[in-house]
């Protein structure tokens, strides 16, 4: 006897989008971006069914979040930032309330909303994971909301 597994399905079909993007460390965000609007595209999705929302820094993401989750129009949220370390404790402030205020949102909702956040010491290790040698945040991120919408309605 084998067991019963399920998986999400990458197709984005018909399936609606909301991109929240940080305007901090643009340099790196608008890379993600661009990831993210390519395997959207990729994967089926129609470009009017994506919105974008852009923010000044990952610490707004969650309310930002919340408001679009909430409204039902969206399949999934999106949320791409960078965070890179400085010398001061600001970095800890601003990655842990994103992170924890993201998951909070998602699971008060009900909707995916996708951490596509990097936080990473230094702007070499932003860049080698924004389509560098260390994959690309933007793109795993979409195809994370595309898997989950898919998931959620196969077990639902
Ligand atoms: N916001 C980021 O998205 N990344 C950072 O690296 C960052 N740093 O280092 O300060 C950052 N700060 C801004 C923050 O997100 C808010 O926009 C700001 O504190 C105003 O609320």
């Amino acid at each position: 006897m084998s067991s019963k597994v399920t998986e999400g399905q990458l197709s984005s079909k018909g399936l609606r989008f909301a991109i929240i993007v940080g305007r901090f460390n643009s340099f790196i965000t608008e890379r993600l971006l661009a990831g993210a609007l390519d395997a959207l595209r990729r994967t089926g999705c129609a470009e009017e069914d994506i919105e974008i929302v852009k923010v000044p820094g990952s610490w707004e993401m969650p309310l930002i979040a919340r408001e679009l989750a909430g409204r039902k129009r969206y399949d999934a949220v999106i949320c791409l930032g960078a965070v890179i370390r400085g010398d001061t404790p600001h970095f800890d402030y601003v990655a842990g309330e994103c992170a924890a205020g993201i998951q909070r949102v998602a699971l008060a909702t009900g909707t995916p909303v996708i951490f596509g956040v990097q936080t990473t010491d230094n702007l070499e290790q932003a860049m080698a994971r924004a389509g560098g040698e260390h994959g690309h945040k933007g793109s795993e991120a979409a195809r994370t909301a595309v898997e989950m919408v898919s998931l959620l309605r196969q077990i639902s």
